[in-house]
């Protein structure tokens, strides 16, 4: 949207665990009055209070989602709607509908309406065949994952778009994203984000991975960074769009269990595989290239493994102590 762009702004799957902070992060950046926050579950919990106008929404009816973007005057769309991959693989034709007839509709009012829009993809987009050390930008996409299907159509989708009708779609493929906020629903890094709220509560965790399973991660405030600085980047830098690489730490379960052992010594960790969401994750990259998101937007992360650990046990001891801290 260009740093002196259009600015009134719609996210969809708001409740989720990334929609759930970028919220606040626009509503801080933009003004609370320019953003709309919509979900197609209520905010029961209040827990978009304060981050600009709650809209219950369902993506999957275009006229409503049409509705709320013309009487609302969006400039921007943040599309979040999405199943993850675990929950993907249990239900694979309700993630196809929502998933891809969530994302057709972004489109198609983004077309309607001149929105430009924001739709991540993820590392599930690669798959097997694709080179799984330092994975490129550019490469062999051919997930055996209902997630990865619908994250390599949805790209394929909004490049469409945006060379058909000219619509201003970007795009970035998301690691596991670890945060204190939100929990993730239904991943396979899920692990990454329930081990430290078991090491604050039990001082243990049984894992789904094995030991040596190899993933991608990134911290949340690096992961809204990537957001907002991606759909603020000068479009005539832009090479590629859907979607880019972008990482910020790769790391097994025994090494951040390691880590999470420096700061509580006695912790200890277990292993009960599970063979899908294990399937799934032998099939993602053990780390990728994310050159092209640094040259073209200039994409540079903040949180290493190390810092990530020490903010995230510092918040979750915090949430403990107050009481407020459950899985
Ligand atoms: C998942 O595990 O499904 C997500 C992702 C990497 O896209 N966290």
């Amino acid at each position: 949207m260009g740093k002196t762009g259009k600015k009134r702004i719609l996210v969809t799957g708001s409740l989720g665990q990334i929609g759930s902070e970028l919220a606040f992060a626009l509503s801080e950046r933009y003004g609370a009055g320019n953003l709309i926050t919509s979900d197609i579950r209520d905010d029961d919990g209040g827990k978009l209070d304060g981050s600009g106008r709650f809209v219950k929404l369902d993506v999957l009816s275009q006229e409503s989602f049409a509705a709320v973007v013309k009487k609302e005057k969006i400039d921007v769309i943040y599309h979040l709607a999405a199943l993850l991959s675990a929950v993907a693989e249990a239900e694979p034709q309700k993630a196809w509908l929502i998933n891809m007839e969530g994302l057709y509709n972004a489109l198609e009012i983004s077309r309607m309406h001149g929105c430009s829009l924001f739709v991540p993809s993820s590392i599930g987009a690669f798959g097997p065949d694709t080179p799984l050390d330092n994975t490129p930008q550019d490469t062999v996409m051919r997930p055996h994952s209902m997630y990865g299907v619908t994250k390599v159509s949805g790209e394929l989708l909004c490049d469409y778009y945006n060379l058909r009708y000219g619509i201003d779609t970007r795009g970035v493929r998301y690691p596991g994203i670890i945060s204190h906020g939100t929990l993730p629903g239904g991943g396979t890094t899920d692990y990454a984000v329930e081990i430290y709220y078991k090491a604050v509560l039990d001082k243990k965790y049984v894992c789904y991975l094995d030991p040596d399973t190899s993933l991608d991660m990134m911290y949340m405030p690096d992961a809204i960074k990537a957001a907002i600085d991606l759909m603020e980047a000068d479009e005539a830098g832009l090479k590629h769009r859907n979607a880019f690489n972008v990482t910020a730490m790769h790391f097994t379960p025994v090494e951040i269990a390691a880590e999470i052992g420096r700061h509580i010594p006695e912790f200890e960790i277990a292993f009960d595989n599970d063979p899908v969401r294990q399937r799934i994750a032998d099939s993602w990259p053990n780390y990728m290239d994310d050159s092209a998101a640094r040259e073209e937007w200039g994409w540079n992360p903040e949180y290493d493994l190390r810092s990530m650990t020490a903010d995230m046990l510092k918040v979750l001891g915090e949430k403990k102590i107050n009481g407020e801290l459950d899985l």
